[in-house]
């Protein structure tokens, strides 16, 4: 099956998400535009992966630890390519974002798998094969939080692109910090 690693969006940063995707299906001539559920942030993508390697990116997932961060998402622009484009809404720079890209590709580089060594540009898909005379514009700033990172398949079904999350890894802060509340209230079970 076909899998990337990637992050999901609150709902509401997804309805912002889907209100930019409006804004440029609006000013297009053509073009695929994503669908609401499909929206997500890639980290890695892995392509067609069989059982073996596919229980392989999930024990890398295990491993791999991150503290919850913050995500801007700041911009909408694009990949030229020839009048058929690629639109995306773009996340500002992200220490942690690119901490957590680099350790996952070179714990799964390590555990075997030919990845893109493409340098990272953290995109938000927004559609594709667009045509418009528009041109990229910055945006009210959209806050979220990445709490969990996800493996998701890609598969086509009855004619539709289908991405569904077959395995989530939650950061580790949200635990520790609940481990810290618990210290400062003199839990007597903590001791
Ligand atoms: P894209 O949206 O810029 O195409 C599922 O296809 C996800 O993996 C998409 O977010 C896609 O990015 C990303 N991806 C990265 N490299 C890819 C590749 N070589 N083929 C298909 N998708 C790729």
């Amino acid at each position: 099956m076909r899998l990337f690693i990637a992050i999901r969006f609150s709902q509401e940063t997804g309805s912002k998400l889907t209100g930019l995707r409006d804004e440029v299906r609006l000013h297009s001539q053509r073009g695929r535009f994503t669908t609401a559920e499909n929206l997500h942030l890639t980290l890695v993508f892995l392509g067609e992966c069989d059982e073996r390697q596919t229980a392989a990116v999930r024990s890398v997932l295990d491993e791999v630890r991150f503290d919850p961060f913050p995500i801007i998402i700041d911009r909408v622009g694009r990949f030229q390519r020839n009048r058929r484009d690629i639109w995306w809404a773009g996340v500002g720079e992200n220490e942690a974002l690119q901490a957590l890209q680099l350790d996952l590709t070179e714990r799964l580089l390590r555990a075997g798998f030919s990845l893109e060594q493409r340098t990272y540009r953290p995109h938000i898909t927004l559609g594709r094969d667009i045509l418009t005379n528009f041109p990229p514009w910055t945006i009210q700033p959209l806050v979220d939080r990445v709490h969990t990172v996800e493996l998701m398949k890609s598969e086509q079904m009855e004619g539709t692109l289908t991405y569904t999350p077959i395995y989530s890894k939650p950061g580790n802060a949200g635990q520790r910090g609940t481990k810290l509340q618990n210290n400062d209230s003199k839990d007597p079970s903590d001791s």
